[in-house]
């Protein structure tokens, strides 16, 4: 029988469309029956909301890319502990909005880290954990960046000049061609009813359902 305790990370640039695009999944978790979590990084426990604050209010103290870099792993390693296996482990699907493909994406490719010492923190922090899907929502980092400018403020991961994001993009796509059979790149340009179509069939085969 088919384990429907799949864990699925949704990933992108800013404004690409994940969190609109988690409620679609999770309706469609609940339509199949598939019991399902939603949860988001930084953040998902109480711990790890507080580290997203230090990361994310700009009225912080000024947070060096070093204390970002280990913040982000910091506030991963609660959530796996603490959210991320527990579900697996009682059999539920998890819908996560980012993870560490984020900082490989960001932190990496953004800052200039080198990504092989951030697959060590990875492989220290994960354990065994990965993703059985990634969905990538792809946009040339304007359009995103446009499309958040109606919420009305920035957080401080949202204060880089477009190069920044451009780079982060192309992080993304870089991982998405090294591992094409977890990731599933979707131009989030189109129309969210396409997008959305898209999304379904990816979930379809990944459930097997007809
Ligand atoms: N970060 C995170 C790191 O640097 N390293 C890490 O390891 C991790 C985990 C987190 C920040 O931290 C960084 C990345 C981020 O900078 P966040 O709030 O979790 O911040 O993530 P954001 O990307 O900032 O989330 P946003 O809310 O800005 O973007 P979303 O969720 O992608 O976009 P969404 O769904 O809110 O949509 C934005 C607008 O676009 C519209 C929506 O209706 C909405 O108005 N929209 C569309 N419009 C037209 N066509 C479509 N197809 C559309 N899809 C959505």
């Amino acid at each position: 029988m088919l384990n429907k305790a799949k864990f699925i990370t949704i990933e992108g640039t800013e404004g690409v469309g994940k969190t609109t695009n988690i409620e679609f999944i999770l309706n469609y978790l609940n339509e199949n029956s598939i019991d399902s979590i939603v949860t988001r990084e930084p953040g998902g426990t109480e711990n790890a909301e507080k580290i997203r604050d230090i990361l994310l209010n700009p009225n912080n103290e000024q947070v060096p890319e070093i204390a970002e870099l280990l913040l982000f792993f910091s506030a991963r390693s609660f959530h796996v502990s603490n959210v991320i296996i527990p579900a697996l482990q009682n059999g539920k699907c998890v819908i996560c909005d980012r993870f560490t493909d984020a900082t490989i994406a960001y932190q990496g490719y953004g800052r200039g880290f080198d990504i092989s010492q951030i697959n060590m923190l990875s492989s220290w922090v994960l354990a065994d954990i990965k993703p059985d899907i990634t969905i990538l929502l792809d946009a040339p980092a304007d359009i995103g960046m446009q499309r958040t400018m109606n919420r009305g403020y920035r957080d401080r991961m949202e204060s880089e000049d477009i190069s920044f994001y451009e780079r982060v993009r192309k992080g993304y796509l870089n991982l998405a061609s090294e591992e094409p059979n977890r990731f599933q790149v979707i131009d989030s340009t189109q129309s969210l009813q396409k997008v959305q179509a898209d999304i379904k069939n990816h979930l379809d085969s990944l459930f097997q359902i007809a």
